[in-house]
């Protein structure tokens, strides 16, 4: 028997991934670690389609059709390491090796090279979507040498999500594109679901009403420019009632969000490149408040604030507000996300087009949204658009929303209503708008302590100022 691509590593997102490649019709051969969960896979679903089952990565490669594909979808760090190695020694130049895993994109660049030079080509691929998306399409996203992916491409696309007969898959760019590209979409996810939650939040202290009524409102909003997949399941959410005590089911779950880590590493590596993601930062450092129970405790009854709920004269222009205030913040946050890819690009000499992964991102991923055709037509209008916020779709969307955005951070504000997205998210907005920052003061105060020099508004140069002696400046 031959196969035509290898699945090693058959936990949840390999089962279903392998899977999902035998009911498009490709041949798989199947290996894990320990053979039950081949067996297993083959005794459930072997009818799906062709699947070869195998005990070893010899026997593996002996069955695969030339060059060979292998896609790992073992657990990240180590486990991968020691996969890959194990293949190296059973492979061949030419042979395509795919880490489909969640790998930070900086392990995927090392591992690229270190095979390279074995004449294996390696692929690091992002998949989004969750155990749904494995199985029934996932956005992906490769990143390797060009030339490999033409015998990736027929399998890559095919298990794909489509949208309007579009695949979510394309090539990303070299070495760690694809893992950082991944990266990135987690990292606005962690802004997009702070920013949705942070809506919720002041609608709930606002308003009179129950988490099913507010459903409702994000229902509306679904229909809208809103529309996306993290509203959908907002609605969902809010709507569902906890078996056991018949209250809303928000109600009864510990406000402590938890994390994996992918938001961790985007807001490491934008610090690294010397991206400004606020938007992203600050819905990590809000998972990170809420987890802090001890100290939350005790400032709940230590700490003033102002009292009561935020006063609404008008209910549904204030919903409307929030609205224009989540669509703005989300903007920035997406804005920001998009802008670690331009930046990566100058970084890493990668050619990541922002366009295409906003196309591919459309669909089987977890920010999939209609927000992302928009996206995708400013990059059409400008492929090297500095900043989302130039767009002009979206400079209208912000000429309309800004006062809006302006009241609901000010009332949340002045409510003692927590919203670090929308507020820093609108501080990035001023700040990028501003005639004036600053950071001319912050440059006087370098130059004082540290001799740091600063540059003059009306000559070229860089220049020290007489801060002891005899006061005069001097040019560096
Ligand atoms: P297992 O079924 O034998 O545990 C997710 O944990 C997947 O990664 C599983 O398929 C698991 O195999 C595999 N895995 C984890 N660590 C591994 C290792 N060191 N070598 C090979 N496979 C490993």
């Amino acid at each position: 028997p031959s196969a035509q691509i290898g699945v090693t590593g058959l936990a949840t997102m390999g089962h279903n991934l392998a899977r999902n490649l035998a009911r498009h019709g490709f041949s798989v051969a199947l290996h894990n670690r320990t053979q039950e969960r081949v067996d297993a896979l083959v005794a459930q679903h072997g009818d799906e389609g062709t699947f070869v089952p195998v005990s070893s990565l010899e026997e593996l490669a002996a069955v695969l059709e030339r060059p060979r594909r292998v896609l790992v979808m073992v657990k990240a760090g180590p486990a991968t390491d020691a996969v890959i190695d194990d293949l190296a020694g059973v492979l061949e130049p030419g042979d395509i090796v795919i880490d489909g895993g969640n790998a930070h994109f900086a392990d995927t660049r090392r591992r690229e090279a270190a095979l390279k030079e074995k004449g294996i080509r390696f692929f690091g691929v992002g998949v989004s979507g969750g155990e749904e998306g494995a199985l029934n399409g996932p956005s992906i996203m490769p990143g390797g040498d060009r030339e490999a992916y033409q015998a990736l491409a027929p399998m890559l696309e095919a298990i794909a999500a489509q949208v309007g007969g579009t695949p979510c898959c394309t090539y990303i760019g070299p070495d760690g594109a694809g893992h950082f590209v991944k990266m990135v979409h987690n990292g606005i996810e962690y802004a997009d679901m702070q920013l949705i939650a942070e809506a919720y939040d002041l609608l709930r202290s606002a308003l009179d009403e129950t988490p099913a009524q507010l459903a409702d409102v994000f229902e509306t909003w679904n229909s809208g420019d809103l529309e996306s997949f993290l509203i959908e399941i907002t609605v969902r959410v809010l709507r569902h009632v906890d078996g056991a005590t018949g209250r809303p089911f928000v109600d009864v779950v510990v406000d402590e969000a938890e994390q994996k880590g992918t938001g961790l590493w985007t807001v490491q590596t934008a610090l690294e490149l010397g991206v400004p993601v606020s938007g992203i930062a600050e819905a990590v450092f809000a998972r990170g408040v809420s987890s802090h129970s001890g100290q939350r405790e005790r400032a709940r009854g230590l700490l003033p604030g102002p009292a009561g709920r935020p006063h609404v004269d008008d209910r549904d222009a204030f919903v409307e507000d929030v609205r224009k205030a989540l669509y703005a913040s989300k903007l920035v946050a997406y804005a920001q996300g998009f802008d670690m890819m331009r930046s990566a690009n100058e970084r890493y000499g990668w050619d990541i087009d922002r366009g295409a992964v906003a196309t591919i991102w459309r669909g089987g991923c977890i920010i999939r949204a209609r927000f992302l055709d928009r996206i995708r037509e400013a990059y059409d209008r400008e492929r090297e658009l500095p900043s989302l916020l130039f767009d002009a779709y979206f400079t209208q969307a912000l000429v309309d929303g800004q006062e809006a955005w302006r009241r609901v951070v000010s009332l949340a504000t002045a409510s003692g209503v927590p919203v670090p997205g929308f507020s820093s998210a609108l501080a990035y907005y001023d700040a990028l708008r501003a005639d004036r920052l600053p950071a001319a003061l912050i440059q006087g105060q370098r130059d004082l302590f540290g001799a740091h020099t600063y540059r003059r508004v009306d000559r070229p140069g860089s220049f020290h100022a007489g801060w002891s002696g005899d006061g005069q400046e001097e040019e560096r």
